[in-house]
């Protein structure tokens, strides 16, 4: 049986690298799985967010880029992960079996935290723990993300061993990372060494899926590149990480090989190649956009989308944490 679960974080504007690295994926696998669920993590945008004005519709708006992006609700769950305690009451259980040592060697944590970690809060340090607890919750097999999770999904494979290990074999299954395509991280256009983020403050530094044409084709005009021609081959790239960046990217949208890519642009400057990309990325994108600028004018659908999706998470989440608490000893 294959359980696909994955999320994203309601911490702004949803941007290519979401789309490439995890959704676009998502769209695809919950054709092949006989149980999907997409959530909206906004117990984890609470670890890094200042204020909580915008999460309500932060979360509406992931929502949107999911339907808009060819999730069916008729085949995958969409809800908030607010709307299903278990989450919480699940990475309490595993936080007592996780050793510090494991969450010390987490790279996401030192990244975000930075210079200030004594003042970094404790659901930052423990949100791969609250990540095991969304994926096992489920029992999910397979678990779609960018390349920057594969580290968090690594502690959930060994979270859910310990927990096998001192409840009972086979409990929890132990589940696949599925880091698909060439998108797999998408960097920032203004630094080919950092991650397209949402919290990244430059704009700039990352295609949104509401962005306009206008602003699509600007963003790709301003993208930081260099001032060599492109070469014939991929690996000729080698050290200029923003060329990089953006030759994967028009592979990715144009589903042709990075080299084949180089081929076309060979010995030319940039500005061609910017302009094929961002007519490709206009002609993905927008569209998106535009579904999700209709989903957002009826909120009252939506919300009824997350509550039937927190539905059947609720009752799934309800039996498996059945399991868990007798697997545990808790009286029932
Ligand atoms: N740049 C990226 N390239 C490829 N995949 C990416 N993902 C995120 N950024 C890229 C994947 O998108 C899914 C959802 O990510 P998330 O929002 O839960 O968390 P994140 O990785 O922290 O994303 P951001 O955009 O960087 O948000 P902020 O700035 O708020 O931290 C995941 O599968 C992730 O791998």
């Amino acid at each position: 049986m294959q359980r696909v679960l994955s999320g994203v974080r309601p911490t702004g504007g949803i941007h290519l690298g979401n789309y490439l690295g995890a959704i676009r994926n998502w769209v695809a696998m919950q054709h092949q799985a006989q149980e999907s669920l997409f959530c909206i993590v906004d117990m984890h945008a609470l670890t890094t967010l200042e204020g909580t004005d915008d999460l309500a519709e932060n979360t509406y708006t992931i929502a949107a880029a999911y339907l808009a992006a060819g999730i069916d609700p008729a085949k995958a769950s969409i809800f908030a992960q607010s709307h299903v305690p278990a989450h919480t009451e699940l990475a309490w259980l595993f936080s007592c079996l996780t050793p510090l040592g494991w969450l010390n060697r987490m790279t996401q944590f030192k990244e975000k935290a930075g210079k200030h970690k004594e003042m970094a809060c404790l659901g930052l340090y423990a949100y791969p723990v609250l990540m095991a607890a969304d994926i096992l919750l489920y029992k999910a097999t397979h678990v779609p993300v960018g390349e920057d999770q594969k580290q968090h999904l690594e502690l959930a494979r060994d979270i859910a061993g310990a927990f096998n290990r001192r409840f009972g074999e086979g409990l929890l299954p132990i589940p696949e990372p599925m880091i698909l395509g060439a998108a797999t991280r998408v960097m920032s256009l203004r630094d080919g060494s950092s991650k397209m983020s949402k919290s990244d403050i430059s704009e700039y530094s990352r295609i949104e899926l509401m962005d306009s044409a206008d602003t699509i084709a600007l963003k790709i005009r301003k993208a930081k590149t260099d001032m060599e021609p492109l070469p014939e081959k991929f690996s000729d790239l080698e050290g200029r990480p923003e060329a990089q960046n953006l030759v994967n990217i028009f592979a990715t949208l144009a589903e042709i090989t990075p080299d084949a890519v180089c081929q076309q642009f060979v010995g030319s400057n940039f500005a061609p190649f910017k302009q094929q990309l961002a007519d490709l990325m206009v002609a993905t994108i927008v569209p998106i956009g535009e579904q999700m600028r209709q989903y957002l004018a009826d909120k009252a659908t939506l919300h009824a989308t997350l509550q039937a999706g927190a539905r059947r998470a609720n009752e799934l989440a309800h039996l498996h944490m059945n399991d868990i608490r007798r697997a545990i000893g808790m009286i029932q």
